[in-house]
């Protein structure tokens, strides 16, 4: 039994933070349309999709993979058209985080509260782009709350993205911590793999995309952070005497075996 203390919360952000991937798909789509491409990702098609995280990833991914002898317009090199598009997209998502349309998962909130009263570092490790990460912290907890996080890890900050542990090795190493002190709180077994690649320790929150994926090696998959009033739903895994993601839950998740 690892006796270390926790020292540090690693978060997820898409899926975990907050239920974001529809809206990432809609964003998407919408792009797509103001192009003059006639792509639309269906909900099947986008959970599909998702096994390649990172968004210009996912659409030359799509070019490659799913559409026969495509060429971007102009003769323009895939990469090259596949980062223009992503670029477009990425505004038009923050202008859904702008006009709040994008509310933290039950739990977020109080979680990152009380980790913050016990002393915890926090951090962020995400496939998406810093300025989305931002746009939802602020836009849901205020101006301060990007302050609250020692190291945000995002997006092309690493060559690889997860299943790739290299965002959570770069957070740790941010961090001056090594994984036995940190837990990574995630949604995907994307993100899992990615945490247990970094020797990390993971308690998972299931999203509306990730339900049906394959979370083993997680210490606990539940259906949310939960609240008092709201108390989570046990997927897999022992959640001791919590009935919501508390501190003690936390700890012991931490000190635990994989
Ligand atoms: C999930 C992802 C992201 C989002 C889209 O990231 O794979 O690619 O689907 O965001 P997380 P971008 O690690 O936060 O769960 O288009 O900005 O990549
Ligand atoms: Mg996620």
């Amino acid at each position: 039994m690892n006796t270390n203390p926790l020292q540090a919360l690693l978060f997820d952000v898409d899926g975990t933070l907050a239920d974001t991937e529809e809206a990432h798909r809609q964003a998407f789509n919408a792009t797509f349309a103001e192009a003059g491409l006639d792509w639309q990702w269906s909900v099947a098609l986008y959970t599909d999709l998702l096994a390649v995280t990172g968004g210009r990833e996912r659409i030359k991914h799509y070019a490659q993979t799913y559409l026969k002898n495509f060429h971007p317009p102009g003769h323009r090199d895939l990469d090259e058209f596949a980062a223009a598009l992503h670029r477009d997209k990425t505004a038009r998502y923050q202008g859904y985080l702008e006009r709040g349309e994008l509310p933290l998962r039950p739990g977020v909130a109080r979680l990152l509260r009380e980790a913050r009263q016990a002393g915890l570092r926090l951090a962020i490790a995400t496939t998406t782009s810093p300025g989305n990460v931002g746009g939802l912290l602020k836009g849901n907890l205020g101006p301060e709350a990007e302050n609250w996080f020692e190291v945000i890890a995002a997006g092309d900050m690493v060559a690889a993205k997860k299943p790739a542990p290299d965002i959570y090795h770069y957070a740790l190493d941010a961090l001056k911590l090594p994984p036995e002190n940190c837990l990574a709180l995630e949604d995907s077994a994307n993100g899992v793999r990615a945490a247990l690649g970094a020797d990390l320790r993971v308690l998972v929150t299931v999203s509306d995309y990730t339900r049906a994926d394959d979370f083993s090696g997680a210490g606990l998959v539940v259906d949310q952070f939960g609240e008092p009033d709201r108390p989570f739903r046990v997927i897999a895994g022992d959640p001791g005497d919590s009935r919501w993601v508390d501190m003690p839950l936390l700890r012991r998740l931490a000190a635990g075996e994989r």
